[in-house]
């Protein structure tokens, strides 16, 4: 049978790119994210290839949205077996005394909150199944703090406890859960960040060499192919240049 994975947030960067190679893994997918253009799209583009796609658009900031998508799924749709809590974000960069306290909530809605609903509705028909593989991007954010990286750093420090305590609960119901950490990765993260200034957004990637999407696509999809008693827990994976959340060596 066709295994069926659902990958949040794939209208850019890392989602698009495990979607992609989930799909060349043989998964149906179920894709999301709130650009609907983009999603559909890239839905298509899929579904050309001979792939099952079943695209969902919603903002996972909206727990009545994520529950009305995600718990009335087509009956085809609802054996997920891998889950990728992928959509999230930073805004800004500044210290706390002078943050924006409406880009505290966007990080703190999507990456927290947003990453538990869409859980709180997966978790239980992966139980019924008494299998599931639950992948949640975490960051280096998650492990380190970075000066100005505060709230985005925290949002992600809950990754890695949400990520520990999902991996606890779930142990009973041969669910794996595996943290992804990555390094600096070349996406739309930083033009995300400082709100569409280009040059600020591209400096960030200026003299290394840094991830791609790609790089975190293969370590996903390493991760579930693992044989059924193997499980990655927590995986950082940085570029070759980064030493750690604020240590670069720049040509
Ligand atoms: P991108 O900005 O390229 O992609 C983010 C994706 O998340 C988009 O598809 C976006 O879709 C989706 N998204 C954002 N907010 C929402 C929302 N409220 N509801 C639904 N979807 C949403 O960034 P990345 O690919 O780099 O980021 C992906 C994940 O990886 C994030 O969790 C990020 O924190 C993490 N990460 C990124 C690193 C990096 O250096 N790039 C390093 C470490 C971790 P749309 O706008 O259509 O909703
Ligand atoms: C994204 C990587 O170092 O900009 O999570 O926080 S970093």
């Amino acid at each position: 049978m066709t295994k069926i994975a659902l990958v949040t947030g794939v209208t850019s960067g890392i989602g698009q790119a495990v979607a992609e190679r989930l799909a060349k893994e043989g998964f149906s997918l179920i894709v999301t994210g709130r650009r609907k253009e983009c999603l559909m799209a890239f839905a298509k583009k899929l579904q050309d290839k001979g792939i099952s796609v079943l695209p969902l658009c919603f903002d996972v900031r909206d727990s009545k949205e994520v529950e009305a998508h995600l718990e009335h799924l087509p009956q085809e749709w609802q054996n997920i077996d891998v889950l990728v809590n992928n959509a999230g974000l930073a805004v800004g960069l500044n210290p706390l005394q002078s943050g924006i306290i409406e880009d505290w909530e966007r990080m703190i809605d999507t990456n927290v909150k947003g990453l538990l609903y869409v859980s709180r509705s997966v978790l239980p028909l992966m139980i019924k199944q008494q299998k599931g593989h639950v992948i949640n991007l975490g960051s280096i954010a998650g492990k380190e703090v970075y000066p100005n990286g505060n709230v985005y750093c925290a949002t992600k420090h809950a990754v890695d406890a949400i990520s520990k305590g999902m991996r606890m609960d779930t142990l009973a119901h041969n669910i794996k859960v595996t943290q992804i950490c990555p390094g600096a990765v070349e996406t739309e993260f930083s033009m995300v960040r400082f709100k569409g200034d280009k040059q600020r957004a591209e400096q960030v990637y200026k003299g290394f060499h840094s991830l791609k999407a790609e790089d975190i696509a293969d370590a996903i999809a390493y991760c579930v192919n693992l044989p059924e008693h193997v499980n990655i827990n927590d995986m950082v994976i940085m570029p070759t240049a980064q030493a750690n959340s604020a240590l670069f060596s720049k040509k």
